[in-house]
C-alpha cells in the first residue's frame, strides 16, 4: 500500500508528497533498494507505459521525473553508505543527444556505493568530451548511458574516439540504458554492458580488478 503510495505520487508529479512517504518508508525499516525499485521504479515504469500511450506527455513525464528525483536524492545517502577505500575513477555521461539523466543518476550513485570516484559530465555528452575527461582525471572508466534508440547508436562513436586517442585498453568502457543490449556492446565494441545500476557497480570493481 505505501509502495503504491509512492508510485502515485510520483506519476502526479508530486515532488513533496514523494519525498515525504520515502522518508516513511526509510523512517520505518524499509530498505533504500526496495523503495527505490517497488515504489519509484515501479511508478515510473507505468509513466513510461503511459507515455508510450499517448496517455500522458512530456510535460507531465518531466515533473514525474522530478519527483522520482527527489525521492531518489532521499535514498542518496543510504545508497552510496557502504563506500570503502577508493577503488578508480569512472567519468560517466548520458550520450551526445540525448538527455534522461535519471538512470544515469543512479549508476552514478551505486558506483560511488562500491568506493568510486565519480566525474559526472551530466547529459548530451560528446564523444571527445568523454575521452578529454577520461584523459584529464586519469580515469579507469568511462561510463554512457543512452535511452533513446536514436542516441545509443553515439555509443559507437565514443569508442572510435577512445581508440583513436589511444587510451584503450587502460581505459575500458561500459555501456548501457534501457534499449541497449549485450549483442549491441559486443558489435560497438565497448567492454561491458549492464542491465542495471547495481551491476553497472559490480561490473566496474570486476573490471578493475581484472585490469
Ligand atoms: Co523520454 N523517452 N523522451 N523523457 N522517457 C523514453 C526513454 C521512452 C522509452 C518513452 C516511451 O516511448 N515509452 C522513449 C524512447 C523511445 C526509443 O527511443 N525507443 C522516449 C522518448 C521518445 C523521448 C522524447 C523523444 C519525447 C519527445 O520529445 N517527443 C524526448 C527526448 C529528449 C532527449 O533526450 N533528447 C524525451 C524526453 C523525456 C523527458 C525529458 C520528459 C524525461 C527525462 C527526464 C530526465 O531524465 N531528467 C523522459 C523520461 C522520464 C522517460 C521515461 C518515461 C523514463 C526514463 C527513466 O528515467 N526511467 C522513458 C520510458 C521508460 O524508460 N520506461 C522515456 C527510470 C530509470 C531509473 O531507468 O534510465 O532505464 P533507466 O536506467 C536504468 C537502466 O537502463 C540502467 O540502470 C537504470 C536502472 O538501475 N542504466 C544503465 C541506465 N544507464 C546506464 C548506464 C550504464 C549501465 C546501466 O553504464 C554502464
Amino acid at each position: 500500500m505505501s509502495m503504491e503510495a509512492i508510485s502515485e505520487a510520483l506519476q502526479k508529479g508530486k515532488a513533496k508528497d514523494v519525498k515525504a512517504l520515502v522518508q516513511e518508508q526509510i523512517d520505518n525499516g524499509v530498505s533504500a533498494k526496495e523503495v527505490l525499485e517497488g515504489g519509484l521504479m515501479a511508478g515510473m515504469d507505468i509513466v513510461g507505459r503511459k507515455f508510450k500511450a499517448n496517455e500522458v506527455y512530456v510535460p507531465e513525464v518531466l515533473i514525474a521525473a522530478r519527483a522520482m528525483s527527489a525521492g531518489i536524492e532521499i535514498l542518496r545517502p543510504l545508497l552510496i553508505r557502504d563506500a570503502v577505500d577508493p577503488k578508480g575513477t569512472v567519468v560517466i555521461g548520458t550520450v551526445k543527444g540525448d538527455l534522461h539523466d535519471i538512470g544515469k543518476n543512479l549508476v552514478k550513485m551505486m558506483m560511488e556505493g562500491k568506493g568510486f570516484n565519480v566525474i559526472d559530465l551530466g547529459t548530451d555528452v560528446a564523444p571527445e568530451k568523454f575521452v578529454a575527461a577520461a584523459q584529464e582525471h586519469k580515469a579507469n572508466i568511462i561510463c554512457c548511458s543512452a535511452l533513446l534508440t536514436t542516441t545509443m547508436t553515439e555509443m559507437k562513436n565514443v569508442v572510435a574516439a577512445a581508440d583513436a586517442a589511444g587510451i584503450r585498453p587502460g581505459v575500458k568502457i561500459m555501456i548501457g540504458g534501457a534499449p541497449i543490449t549485450e549483442e549491441y556492446c559486443k558489435s560497438v565494441g565497448a567492454d561491458a554492458y549492464s542491465p542495471d545500476a547495481a551491476s553497472a557497480a559490480e561490473k566496474a570493481v570486476e573490471l578493475i580488478e581484472a585490469a
